[in-house]
């Protein structure tokens, strides 16, 4: 499906969120409109014992007056009819750190390298996207294998989001010691 119908978009099959979870590094991103996470962008998904996911997330962000700082993040997320389809909620450890409510699908991974992230916030009125992100994850924080970036060039493209992508960049901003998050 490529008429770049939200509804019409596909996502993973059967989904296994056991083995999403674990340390992804965001090594590309399609950004929202007032972007928030610009850099050093690594979430790590977790199965709680009740088998919910959740994440925590890091990333450089500008906040207030050109404020730069590593924001934490937390994220539940909640389950629906499609497994590879979660809502997701997230908020910042710190009080000024952006909050929200965001779809979080799973449009393809092979689990142990890359995994393809889409999120539309605002469906226009014909049925497209309006405003909405995507993450292109990779196990390894140096870049997708040669042998994915076909793959996962071919999912920008169903998701009508070629040449939409910026990299992220790791320079390890949010490693220790630098943060100035509280
Ligand atoms: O960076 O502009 C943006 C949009 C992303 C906001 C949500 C980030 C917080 C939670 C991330 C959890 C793992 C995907």
């Amino acid at each position: 499906a490529q008429d770049c119908q939200v509804a019409n978009i596909n996502v993973m099959q059967n989904f296994d969120k056991t083995r999403y979870a674990g340390t992804w590094y965001a090594v590309g991103k399609k950004d929202p409109e007032g972007l928030f996470l610009l850099d050093n962008i690594v979430a790590q998904i977790n199965i709680e014992e009740d088998g919910k996911m959740t994440a925590t997330a890091q990333g450089r962000v500008i906040i207030l007056n050109n404020w730069e700082m590593c924001a934490h993040m937390f994220a539940t997320f909640e389950e629906t009819a499609d497994p590879a389809k979660f809502k997701m909620k997230y908020w910042g450890a710190a009080s000024y750190l952006q909050t929200g409510n965001d779809d979080h699908w799973v449009i393809d991974t092979d689990y142990d390298n890359y995994a393809v992230h889409y999120s539309c916030r605002l469906v226009d009125a014909d049925g497209t996207c309006l405003d909405g992100y995507s993450f292109i994850f990779s196990r390894h924080p140096t870049g997708l294998r040669p042998e994915d970036q076909l793959v996962v060039l071919q999912k920008k493209t169903d998701l009508c989001l070629l040449g939409k992508y910026r990299r992220v960049a790791h320079t390890g901003f949010c490693d220790s010691g630098t943060s100035l998050d509280p």
